[in-house]
């Protein structure tokens, strides 16, 4: 079968699957804004278990490299110390907010750093790692090396502020050892000096081939899939192994270099899942078939004399199912740098990698620096419960969007949607079975209602399949509405209890609301766990499969208590000004950036300030009314005059020196045309490619910015949601 064109099963599959979560680096307090792909990773997880498919979900702290070493020299302890500090705290702050790893290990215990080992000495044995002279950034007056987040300097490729190993202001690439131009310490502030000093290279350009036909199979969310292609097809280089440290696992056979940390990082992915598996029983998770397959697929490790390494078809259906949830800052090193490292030593490619978007606060950069956050902590002491933040980040946007989080769009989306059409759907079903029936009256499902579940579980399946962890939530909320509807348009309060209708109607929300607990527990764990005791379920609803969802419910159970609570205004409004207290007060505005722990937030200034321009009309609109619809009429021939018609987007391009204006290129059928547009912020330019959107094509044309536009893209609101079709309308289909 041509690997190019085979798709893979789909899930659940027979092989086992191992869910990570970027590991986040030991180095300061968890925010909100960091639980993102945590919150996305355990929903993912657990939805995979929902649909029966032996799922191992892992992830620790990141110990090492120079975000560690940083901040413990300003503390002035040692790194170790305080990188197992912010270990264990992580270890408790997670399940606090449901989030339930099978392990969470970190990368300088045993397990990892004797793994790390193995796997480095594999890619030496195989040929690909050698040695070269580089010119390293050395500070004389700290007489000191200074690697990665010692030195910043400015970016080669876009001229942006960066700091040593990577473009976190411009344009996102990882920087090499020596790339960084203009090299300042920030051990002294001083310039840095470039020295030569023998390095270790992994020849990451000799897999070109197999990494871009990787690309070609990889799943996921589609940055993931796109943003790579330009390193992997473009000039790929050889990565830097090495660093000039002590903090680190050490190189094999020299007491002065350490692995660069992006080595033995997401080597702990392996090593958590081997954790997990000592501790259950290879018979309960067997790591090994996950991580390397069958036996035969070992024997394809590339050596770097063959001369097919680039071309051997690995067998794709060995191994098990890894999917990788990591923030979208990191997707180089999981798709091309760690991908790279298990070919080479012979372990399973990952089958998806979803990247998260950018999360701000009330319209603006989050930064742990300013205190401009909100405290994972806090979170909990304020007294919400961790389910209703869970629903927000999961739900509030497409996993790679950027969302934002703001106190009042939080009590809305509680209120509105938990309280209103979850909550109260249940609480009044089982509140008035239990009243009327002393609980499920004794009749059979109703076909339409068991279709409608069907339907339901569909969308959750497809939601796993096509990795949107909002479609996953959305499959109970839409079923929730549905049993709203119901009950609404039976009025079995009407009816008598003899009456059959009313014995079917109850039977039928009964089980609805047992499938929503079932198919919600993914996002909701503690609120499920509430609906199944309140059914009087006997098992665990954190086990069950999605089967159950159908499952007869009991036939006895007594009142229920209320899921959710709604936020009263004032909470709001109290918890807004303590927030701008608190950043007025933060009198420190040094540029530490803590930690990005695998998710992506905005925390420079410059990112902050992006954040700001986009989300400012965002709040703006959430705050205003929605403007009144006009009363003067057009006639039938003034609408006619617009030709609306459906493009595919084919090219995106940021426009130099508008912060918001894209250059866009669309397919009209008979033709492409280029556009000018005002989505930079608000979306992200690589995703576009190949949507569908809607045109104004008479337009006339206009100069903007210096490009030419040919046309208007259609968006709604001021959030930029672009139009679209509902199904396939080829492009050049006029819109009538
Ligand atoms: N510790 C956090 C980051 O760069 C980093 C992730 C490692 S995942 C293997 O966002
Ligand atoms: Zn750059």
């Amino acid at each position: 079968m041509d690997i190019d064109t085979q798709t893979r099963e789909s899930f659940p599959t027979d092989d086992p699957a191992v869910v990570t979560c970027g590991l986040p680096y030991a180095n300061g307090d968890l925010h909100i804004g960091h639980l993102r792909t945590y919150v996305g990773g355990d929903i993912f997880s657990r939805a995979l278990k929902r649909l029966g498919q032996d799922t191992a979900f892992v992830s620790g702290s990141d110990m090492h490299g120079t975000p560690v070493a940083v901040n413990a020299a300003e503390e002035g302890v040692t790194p170790e110390s305080f990188a197992l500090r912010h270990h264990e705290q992580y270890e408790t702050t997670f399940p606090q907010f449901g989030i339930e790893f099978d392990n969470y290990g970190h990368t300088h215990d045993e397990t990892n750093v004797k793994m790390t080992r193995e796997i480095v000495d594999e890619l030496i044995q195989a040929g690909y790692v050698y040695e070269r002279e580089i010119p390293i950034a050395y500070d004389p007056a700290a007489d000191q090396w200074l690697p990665d987040r010692f030195v910043n300097g400015t970016c080669p490729y876009c001229g942006a502020q960066a700091r040593g190993d990577e473009c976190d202001e411009g344009c996102g690439r990882h920087l090499e050892p020596g790339e960084i131009e203009t090299p300042v310490s920030t051990i002294t502030g001083n310039d840095a000096e470039y020295r030569s000093r023998e390095h270790q290279f992994f020849a990451v350009s000799d897999l070109q081939s197999y990494l871009s036909s990787f690309l070609d199979r990889l799943e996921g969310t589609t940055n993931a899939q796109n943003q790579p292609r330009e390193w992997v097809e473009g000039e790929l280089q050889d990565w830097c192994i090495t660093r000039d440290m002590d903090w680190g696992v050490d190189y094999p056979d020299d007491n002065d270099l350490v692995l660069y940390v992006w080595v033995d990082a997401p080597i702990e992915y392996i090593s958590s899942t081997k954790q997990y598996a000592e501790a259950v029983g290879t018979d309960t998770f067997d790591w090994e078939a996950a991580w390397r397959g069958s036996e035969e697929s070992l024997s394809s490790t590339p050596s770097i004399g063959d001369t097919d390494e680039n071309t051997l078809t690995p067998d794709i259906d060995t191994g098990g199912e890894i999917i990788h949830i990591i923030g979208r800052d990191i997707i180089q090193h999981h798709t091309v740098f760690w991908p790279a490292m298990l070919r080479t030593a012979g372990y399973t490619e990952p089958r998806a990698v979803m990247a998260s978007g950018f999360i701000t606060l009330e319209g603006k950069g989050f930064s742990t620096s300013r205190n401009r956050a909100v405290w994972a902590d806090e979170y909990l002491d304020e007294g919400f419960h961790p389910d209703l933040l869970r629903y927000y980040l999961a739900t509030n946007g497409g996993f790679q969007q950027d969302v934002d989080f703001s106190w009042s769009r939080f009590r809305e989306r509680v209120n509105n949607e938990l309280v209103g059409t979850v909550g109260n759907f249940i609480y009044r079903s089982l509140l008035f079975a239990a009243r009327e029936f002393d609980g499920t009256p004794d009749v059979e499902l109703s076909d339409s209602v068991e279709e409608r579940i069907e339907t339901a579980i569909d969308a959750f399946t497809a939601g796993i399949n096509d990795y949107s962890v909002r479609d996953i939530g959305d499959s109970a909320v839409k079923l929730s509405q549905f049993g709203n509807e119901y009950i609404q348009r039976h009025e079995p309060w009407k009816l008598d209890n003899d009456d059959p209708k009313k014995q079917q109607v109850m039977r039928d929300c009964i089980q609805i609301a047992k499938a929503v607990a079932v198919l919600f527990e993914p996002v909701t764990p503690a609120a499920a766990e509430r609906v199944w005791a309140d059914l009087g379920e006997s098992g665990d609803v954190h086990t069950v499969g999605v089967e159950s969802a159908l499952a007869a419910p009991p036939q006895t159970f007594g009142e229920p208590t209320e899921l959710f609570e709604k936020i009263p205004e004032e909470r709001v409004d109290e918890l807004t000004a303590k927030l701008d207290d608190r950043v007025t007060e933060a009198t420190d505005d040094s540029n530490d950036d803590a930690q990005s722990a695998g998710n992506a937030e905005t925390e420079s200034e410059s990112e902050s300030e992006t954040a700001k321009n986009t989300n400012e009309s965002r709040s703006e609109s959430d705050m205003t009314d929605i403007d009144p619809i006009a009363d003067d009429r057009i006639d039938f021939e003034d609408f006619e005059e617009l030709d609306l018609r459906v493009a595919k987007i084919v090219e995106t391009e940021p426009i130099e020196d508008a912060d918001k204006l894209a250059r866009v290129v669309v397919d009209v059928g008979v033709e492409q045309r280029q556009l000018v547009a005002g989505i930079r912020q608000l979306h992200d330019l690589d995703d576009l490619i190949g949507e569908t959107v809607v045109i104004v094509a008479n337009l006339e044309k206009a100069e903007i910015f210096g490009v030419e536009s040919n046309g208007m893209l259609l968006a709604a609101g001021a959030d930029a949601d672009l139009l679209t079709t509902r199904e396939d309308a080829d492009p050049g289909t006029s819109i009538q």
